[in-house]
């Protein structure tokens, strides 16, 4: 049997890292096998390209080369990472996937769907994720908490319109696939946001793990 395939989003500081761990930990309670990842990166060039793009210090890309470099790295990560594991019955937990770049790629930088659903077509080939967790959160709220956690990097540095945008853009793809999608208010406290989140996977994923 093919492992399933789960992305967790959002916008700076939503808490998907910490959202991830409670994905993980449910799966892992209910017997299923998990392999973690990122985007970008997952794999040695998609890390390097991770920090070619988040390191303020290198040359900003412009957003064409922005989008490809991200669908580079995504192309790597597929078939090195993400398909082999899915085949293997293993399920994936990715942290960010395409819907990231429709809304940052996409919407963030003004680049539209249009290339980024040709890039999709062209490197996932149909593949897509069996559910996306869109953790909600006003931007303002969500760069406060990961400025205190951490300096801010490249995306980080962006305008407020940016981060509206970026937020708009993962709810309109909400609203238009609601059985791929769960969106989550990520300003409540940290015990409501997990019980949504494991309500969420409970409705996907209760029939086939228990
Ligand atoms: N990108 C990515 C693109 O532009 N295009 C693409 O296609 C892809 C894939 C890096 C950047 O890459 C861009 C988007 C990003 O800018 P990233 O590192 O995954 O991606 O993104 P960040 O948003 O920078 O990740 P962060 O690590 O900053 O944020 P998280 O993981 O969402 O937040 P987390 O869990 O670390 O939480 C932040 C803080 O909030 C607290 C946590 O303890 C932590 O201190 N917190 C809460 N506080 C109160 N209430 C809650 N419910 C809380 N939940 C967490």
């Amino acid at each position: 049997m093919k492992g399933r395939f789960i992305t967790v989003e959002g916008g700076e500081g939503a808490g998907k890292t910490t959202c991830m761990n409670w994905v993980r930990a449910w799966l892992e309670s209910r017997g299923a096998p998990v392999r973690v990842t990122r985007e970008p990166g997952g794999t040695r060039l998609g890390e390097a390209i991770r920090t070619l793009l988040l390191d303020t210090r290198e040359e900003p890309p412009v957003p064409m080369a922005e989008l490809l470099l991200v669908f580079a790295a995504r192309a790597q990560h597929l078939e090195r990472v993400i398909r082999p594991t899915l085949a293997q019955g293993v399920w994936v937990l990715c942290d960010r996937f395409t819907d990231a770049t429709y809304a940052y790629q996409g919407a963030g930088r003004g680049l539209g769907e249009g290339p980024v659903a040709l890039l999709e077509r062209l490197v996932q080939q149909g593949l897509e994720p069996d559910l996306t967790l869109v953790l909600d959160l006003d931007p303002a709220a969500g760069l406060r908490r990961a400025r205190n956690r951490s300096a801010p990097d490249r995306f980080e540095r962006e305008a407020a319109d940016f981060y509206r945008r970026v937020r708009a853009a993962y709810l309109e793809r909400a609203r238009r696939r609601p059985e791929r999608y769960a969106v989550i208010d990520a300003a409540a406290p940290p015990e409501a946001v997990r019980a949504a989140v494991e309500r969420a996977l409970a409705e996907h994923f209760s029939g086939e793990l228990g």
